[in-house]
């Protein structure tokens, strides 16, 4: 009974029974589907969710969640309308990306832009894009450099051709001297030959002469044995490159050094044990010292100047023409490190070392609790302070010479062009 009424109640509301349809289901769906009333919430009844009085109580819908169908087609609305307003931010977004990659890619290749110009007429002109711009910058880097080397290869050669021209002018004298010689040994072995066949009593006369001309003859080809000596007869010009391309003609180059640094640092016994390969116990430096030490193809001519607080107002005297500066710092005081550090910065602002290498000795590094050269690289912040030149820090005990050569290596290979003369 209650059944009959049920359905009754049904035909009466929904006819027919076509509340739940999937989609598919009706190749044509009708202009406006009967408000069943109720929406399934189940994920399983997705493809038909609407529901009537009769699948929710008693169908296919019977104890699935529901929700009424206008509150829920409500909230679908906001929901797409949600959607809708971050599509429209999110296409203007891509659009606004668009436009800026499009804008780049002009930026880049250039072209022409319609352009006014003061009288407010309006014409093409050829804008270049930062492509064009960056060529023409490498193009002018370029040409700067070729101008630079062209430059440095005339000055280059003309050395070569003043240390030819001074060569074959000291030759050619040679020549010449030797051309005299001869003619006065042939001169004299002429005029004994000549006395040998005279009388006796012309024999005794000539004597005197012939005792002259005999020494002189003796002194020139002593002189002679001394200067051949001193003189390589060879033809070859060794020829060596700086790293600034300047040329250097010759078995070695010289170099330019002056070793600084507070008192007792050790800059004497550096110099000395260079020089002798032997340890002297130095005395504090009132002047200077200067040695030339020689190292592979290297001659260097180290300044040794005193450190005391008094005498570094006369460092600047030393620095004209100085290719290198050797900084020593005793690495066994760590409390007269900042002194160091203010020092050497002082150094790193002369104008006239602008160009200097820096070669740090980080020494004494055989007394026990020596500051690392890798802590005084920190503690000195040698990065910061010696930013933009070329500098370098080596350990070194001048006692027993350890970590000295390392350092003038490092000189070497900075002043040497690579590969043109063996260095090693
Ligand atoms: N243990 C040790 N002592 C060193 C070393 N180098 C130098 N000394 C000593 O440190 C002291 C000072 O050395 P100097 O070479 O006179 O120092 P300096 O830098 O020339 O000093 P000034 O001439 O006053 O500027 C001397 O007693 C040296 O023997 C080293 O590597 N180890
Ligand atoms: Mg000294």
């Amino acid at each position: 009974m209650r059944m009959r009424l049920i359905l009754l109640l049904c035909t009466a509301r929904f006819v027919p029974h076509t509340c739940v349809p999937s989609a598919p289901s009706s190749p044509t769906p009708p202009e406006r589907w009967p408000n069943t009333g109720f929406v399934c919430l189940e994920d399983g009844c997705q493809p038909g969710p609407l529901m009537c009085c009769v699948c929710k109580e008693y169908g296919k819908h019977q104890g699935h969640k529901h929700a009424v169908l206008e509150a829920e087609a409500n909230q679908i609305r906001a929901s797409i309308l949600d959607m809708a307003h971050c599509i429209r931010s999110f296409t203007e977004e891509v659009s606004e990306y668009s436009r800026k990659l499009v804008g780049i890619v002009q930026q880049i290749e250039g072209g022409e832009q319609i352009v006014e110009d003061s009288m407010g007429m309006a014409h093409t002109e050829h804008v270049p894009g930062t492509a064009e711009s960056a060529r023409s910058c490498v193009r002018a880097y370029f040409a700067d450099l070729h101008e630079t080397l062209c430059r440095q290869e005339e000055m280059a050669l003309s050395v070569v051709d003043a240390h030819v021209r001074e060569r074959l002018i000291w030759l050619r004298q040679q020549q010449e001297d030797m051309t005299i010689l001869l003619s006065q040994v042939s001169t004299a072995c002429l005029h004994c030959e000549k006395t040998l066949q005279q009388d006796d009593c012309r024999v005794i006369l000539a004597k005197q002469e012939i005792n002259r001309l005999l020494e002189t003859l003796q002194k020139q080809q002593q002189q002679f044995t001394e200067l051949a000596d001193h003189i390589q007869l060879d033809a070859g010009i060794p020829v060596t490159f700086t790293k600034d391309n300047r040329v250097h003609i010759g078995p070695k180059m010289e170099i330019r050094v002056v070793t600084l640094g507070l008192d007792g640092a050790g800059k004497t016994t550096i110099l000395f044990k260079l020089k002798q390969d032997e340890f002297m116990q130095p005395i504090p430096t009132i002047g200077f010292n200067v040695e030339t030490v020689e190292y592979k193809n290297l001659k260097f001519t180290i300044w040794d100047v005193g450190g005391k607080h008094k005498l570094r107002p006369l460092w600047k005297h030393y620095y004209l023409n100085t290719q290198a500066v050797v900084f020593v710092i005793d690495s066994c005081h760590r409390d007269r490190l900042m002194e160091s550090h203010s020092e050497l910065a002082k150094l790193l602002t002369e104008k006239e070392l602008r160009d200097a290498l820096l070669l740090i000795f980080a020494n004494k590094q055989d007394v026990p609790g020596a500051v690392s050269v890798e802590e005084m690289t920190e503690l000195l912040s040698l990065h910061k302070l010696c930013c933009g030149r070329s500098w370098h820090i080596q350990g070194c005990d001048a006692r027993s010479g350890m970590g000295l050569h390392e350092g003038l290596d490092w000189l070497s290979r900075q002043l040497v062009a690579a590969g043109v003369l063996d260095v090693a």
